[in-house]
């Protein structure tokens, strides 16, 4: 007998299951990011309290780390029901469109109030883009702002020239690019062996992932340049909401809604823990000064105007709504 294919088991598990006399829905949510992330702890208090919510009516089941699905493949499971939700690196969708964006570029959104004024903006537009998919955003949690990892003081930008810089998304490997470097995508879990492989000298990311991922065993430097602060965004299929009752659709909201105020905490907590971190572990933390400020900025407003290029009318007007609302 052919052994049947396990996605199909896991679809049909999560579709219904029977507890006592009713019939309990069971959720898999795959997430590419391991236990240690904030945004994992977020993610599963948000499954548990979905359950004592709902009395275990609905049960939703964390796989971190890519243990289930690759980070790549986790949107295009969801939306096929093979999984029922999921949670991604937003921006890693900036080739469907620029709105996916916004949140790694360098200007835009540099701090956590803005960053939050931000994703309000873009709500309603990433909203519509995911039910053309037949997705449901669930609650959206930014990273750290983003900065650069060296092995030498970074001091001029010229001594990026060359160098193989991990970057975790498209505009990141383009910002790099810029900066005269060489740019690698790497997916987070990846970072350690892409350093102890030689494949990389350097990286782009927060100072959380730099902490999950014991950056010290391969680089000394930090420089906090505060580049952007990009999101991931927590998602369902809507088939499977929907088949909830009504009652079960409420606890989730509830505590997506919950998960986003808790979330947004959490990173701000969790930055300023991991910087703790990297210096205990013989980090030196620095921030750029007026010269490389000015020239990481040229290298930015390179990507900004390449955006604006692709970013049509939907993308332009979002931004401008943003700037708006945040000089109201
Ligand atoms: N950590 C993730 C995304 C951004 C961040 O801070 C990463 O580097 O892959």
């Amino acid at each position: 007998m052919r052994k049947p294919n396990s996605f199909v088991w896991l679809a049909a598990a999560g579709a219904l299951a029977f507890s006592g006399t009713t019939l309990a829905a069971q959720w898999n949510l795959a997430t590419p990011y391991g236990d240690a992330s904030f945004h994992t702890k977020n993610t599963k208090q948000f499954a548990e309290e979905v359950t004592k919510a709902t009395d275990g009516e609905l049960t939703i089941t964390v796989h971190s780390g890519g243990s289930l699905i690759s980070h790549g493949e986790i949107k295009p499971s969801v939306r096929r029901g093979t999984v029922q939700a999921g949670e991604i690196f937003l921006s890693i969708l900036s080739n469907e469109s620029p709105i996916y964006e916004l949140d790694t570029l360098p200007g835009v959104a540099s701090s956590y109030p803005e960053a939050i004024a931000l994703w309000e903006a873009s709500k309603p537009d990433i909203t519509k883009l995911f039910a053309k998919e037949g997705l449901l955003p669930l609650y959206a949690v930014a990273w750290p702002a983003q900065g650069i990892y060296t092995d030498f003081d970074l001091t001029d930008v010229s001594q990026l020239k060359g160098l193989r810089i991990r970057a975790p998304n498209i505009n990141t490997q383009r910002f790099v690019e810029n900066v005269g470097g060489k740019p690698t995508e790497t997916e987070e879990a990846d970072i350690p062996t892409a350093f102890s492989t030689g494949r990389v000298d350097g990286m782009i990311t927060s100072s959380s992932t730099g902490k999950s991922m014991s950056a010290w065993d391969y680089v000394k430097h930090y420089n906090d340049a505060k580049l952007w602060l990009p999101k991931n965004i927590v998602f369902v299929n809507k088939r499977a909401f929907d088949r909830l009752d009504e009652s079960s659709q409420q606890a989730v909201l509830d505590a997506a809604k919950a998960a986003e105020t808790r979330g947004w905490e959490a990173s701000k907590a969790d930055a300023a823990e991991s910087a703790k971190m990297l210096t205990e572990k013989g980090f030196t933390i620095t921030e750029p000064d007026a010269k490389l400020a000015e020239d990481l900025k040229a290298a930015g407003d390179k990507l900004f105007q390449d955006w604006k290029s692709r970013a049509g009318e939907e993308g332009q007007q979002l931004l401008e709504r943003y700037q708006a609302d945040l000089s109201s």
